[in-house]
């Protein structure tokens, strides 16, 4: 049995199959031990492998992972399950795919995105596509796509491999991961569980935020792989948890996921026919909140519970043709379906809400067609550019609908005026992108320009609570333009490496959400959300750079900058972040390894108050912070990492611009924002065995 370092792997591995340009792959020479500031090595794309050990220390979802790349944010509700942002860009407008599966939450009230599915160590990679600068990867991704992927390699003589962590911290904290996989030339298997577990945190100023998880997950597949050119798997999973919430007034019991997945691909099958791929899968989802598993409730009378569940069916099929070394180009379709349900009940009976039917609310279908072109004009000189069509159905099966709170604390049902209405449109997406490699130095330009028509989500769509600004359903919300030019440049030299990206996005009919809006209802004013389309405009950008003083030395920052504007109301466009900077020092020995993070955030005084998005709204402004941390690490031997980090060392009692506000949660004292965790103390052990 040999062993092997899989857990310093550098990005340059990674880089291997990146959806975009795999030839053209540069060597990363300043690999992190504990990653603190992922960085753009390629045109838009960020890589970055989830196994490794970050600072801070991220709860384990797909969304605190995301955090630590520069352009990422998250909207905090509680311990875990925030919404990731990319470049104060929300929800559905960032495309998550798990192995190519999409799989969308089902609660109305947005306690799991995408993300809140993901456990990222069951991963092998993680790739960030900045902007709307794929089309490969289905609709509507118009401020990126983030792709969570295993790459199980063909074993090339009988063997087995094993990939485990533990984790313990501050808070009861404690995670432990297990992955392995075996298997012939011919045949794998590939088996792996996941398990995390937090106490409620406290906030810098000692406060207990009502935060506690646990989550664990299991996931399997078997593959045939005759050849180096063929492969087919079948996978499946099952994963659940239960979440507190301190920013509402109920808890998740419940995100139980079912998953089957089919995949076949083949490669190198003519001078012409480069590649085929085929996917299907089915994701369920089958979620519960409520107000008595995770906290007392007042009375049995005042129990209630909501049980959604999503049903999501999809597939893939596309062909890559090479007509010349310099020209490739993918060809496919895609589709997808939706049925989501609610059940709901409430007082003493609440908890057999199981033997309630359930009610289908909405479902929704695309079809896609899609096309991408890879041509290189020269040496330097590649040309990338897609085309996309989709046909969306929606249909609006609430009979009912109901209203939000009034100041009265009461909700108001109401006939659905959109009732048993059907939507169908075809809304399309195209990029086209130049990237130029300088001859006299390492460094690669790039421009691109890409629009996107996204076709509202559920939660724009339907999810309860929300009205348009002029009749008492949102269904007939307009689709979404982003018209996005990115541009930026890679250096990549022996000790420096740094990029810089930036973007410019006029967004038409951008779909707002606009909370605590006065309407009159038969006698009464009611308070309501509304979903409205705004016209918007965004520019910003991100810059990183590491620079190695030494062999063992390396310094690096990275800025991130969003700045926008609500067109049609003249002010500040709802929920950006604001700039941010990290700097980092760190020692690396090959066995030891010592790093100082310090993270820095500006105030935020450009808010909209109570306008938004599907996940949050603006409050107010906030403060600048810094935030001062400090890792280490520990290589015994090959195949084995002790990493360990304070975050936040100096217990600075902070909350993020965007992050939710604190709701009133008996025994916890309420805050404007739900704060970060104060000093957290954490300890990971990284096991590799082959
Ligand atoms: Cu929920």
């Amino acid at each position: 049995m040999k062993n092997k370092i899989l857990l310093s792997l550098p990005v340059a591995t990674l880089l291997v199959g990146n959806a975009f340009a795999a030839d053209t792959v540069k060597p990363a020479r300043l690999e992190e031990v504990v990653v603190t500031a992922p960085m753009m090595l390629e045109p838009l794309t960020v890589v970055t492998d989830p196994k490794a050990p970050r600072q801070p220390i991220p709860a384990h979802d797909g969304a605190d992972y995301l955090k630590n790349i520069p352009g990422f944010s998250v909207i905090r509700k509680g311990g875990t399950d925030g919404d990731p942002v990319l470049r104060g860009m929300a929800a559905s407008r960032l495309n998550i795919l798990l192995d190519g599966e999409n799989i969308l939450g089902g609660c109305g009230n947005r306690m799991d995105p995408p993300t809140a599915y993901i456990f990222p160590e069951s991963y092998d990679r993680v790739t960030v596509i900045k902007g709307p600068q794929s089309v490969l990867y289905g609709p509507g991704s118009s401020a990126g796509t983030v792709l969570f992927e295993r790459t199980i390699k063909r074993f090339d003589q009988a063997g087995w491999k094993f990939n485990g962590s533990l984790t313990a911290g501050s808070f009861g904290r404690n995670d432990q991961v297990a992955d392995i996989r075996a298997g012939t030339p011919d045949f794998y298997f590939q088996g792996a569980g996941t398990r995390t577990d937090s106490g409620d945190y406290k906030d810098g100023n000692g406060r207990t935020v009502h935060s506690a998880y646990t989550r664990w997950s299991t996931n399997a597949a078997v593959g045939w792989t005759p050849d180096n050119n063929t492969r087919l798997e079948l996978s499946g999973a099952h994963s659940d948890g239960e979440a507190a919430y301190g920013d509402r007034s109920m808890d998740g019991a419940k995100f139980s996921r079912d998953n089957v997945g089919l995949k076949f691909e083949k490669s190198k099958i003519s001078a012409l026919l480069d590649k085929i791929e085929g996917q299907l899968y089915y994701n369920y989802v089958d979620h519960v909140m409520d107000n008595y598993t995770l906290r007392p409730v007042a009375s049995a009378a005042a129990k209630m519970v909501n049980n959604p569940d999503r049903e999501t069916t999809g597939g893939r099929a596309a062909a890559t043709l090479k007509f010349s070394d310099a020209t490739k180009a993918t060809l496919g379709v895609d589709f997808q379906s939706n049925i989501h349900t609610l059940r709901t009940s409430m007082g003493a009976t609440a908890e057999s809400y199981t033997s309630k039917p359930r009610a289908e609310d909405a479902n929704f279908q695309n079809y896609g067609l899609f096309g991408e072109l890879n041509h290189y004009l020269s040496q330097q000189d590649k040309l990338v550019a897609g085309l996309r069509a989709d046909h969306w159905n929606a249909e609006d099966k609430r009979t009912a609908a109901q209203s939000t709170k009034d100041a009265a604390g009461l909700m108001y049902t109401y006939t659905n005026p959109t009732a048993g209405q059907s939507r169908d449109t075809t809304l399309t997406s195209s990029f086209a992108r130049y990237e130029h490699d300088l001859v006299t130095s390492p460094t690669t330009l790039y421009a691109g320009i890409g629009r996107t028509e996204r076709f509202p989500d559920y939660w724009e769509l339907i999810s309860a609570n929300k009205e348009s600004a002029t009749t008492g359903s949102a269904f007939n919300t307009n689709p979404e333009k982003t018209t996005q030019l990115d541009v930026g440049a890679t250096y990549n030299a022996g000790r420096l490496t740094a990029s810089v990206s930036g973007f410019y996005n006029k967004i038409g009919d951008y779909i707002m959400v606009q909370s605590k809006v006065n309407k009159t209802y038969m006698a009464g004013v009611r308070s309501i959300s509304i979903v409205r389309n705004v016209d918007a405009t965004t520019w910003g950008g991100e810059a990183g750079a590491a620079y190695a003083l030494s062999d063992t030395w390396k310094v690096d920052g990275a800025l991130s900058y969003v700045r926008g504007d609500n067109d049609t109301d003249g002010t500040a466009l709802a929920q950006l972040p604001p700039l941010e900077g990290r700097l980092g020092l760190n020692y690396d020995n090959k066995v030891w390894t010592v790093g100082a993070l310090l993270r820095l955030v500006s105030e935020q005084t450009r808010y909209d108050a109570n306008k938004g998005n599907i996940v949050g709204q603006d409050i107010g402004k906030t403060g600048g912070f810094g935030i001062f941390s400090l890792n280490g690490g520990y290589r015994p031997k090959k195949g084995m990492l002790v990493a360990g980090g304070i975050d936040n060392l100096f217990d600075k009692a902070y909350a993020e611009h965007i992050s939710r506000a604190g709701a009133m949660v008996s025994g916890y004292d309420q805050t404007i924002r739900i704060n970060e965790p104060g000093r957290t103390v954490w300890l990971k052990l990284n096991v590799a065995l082959d």
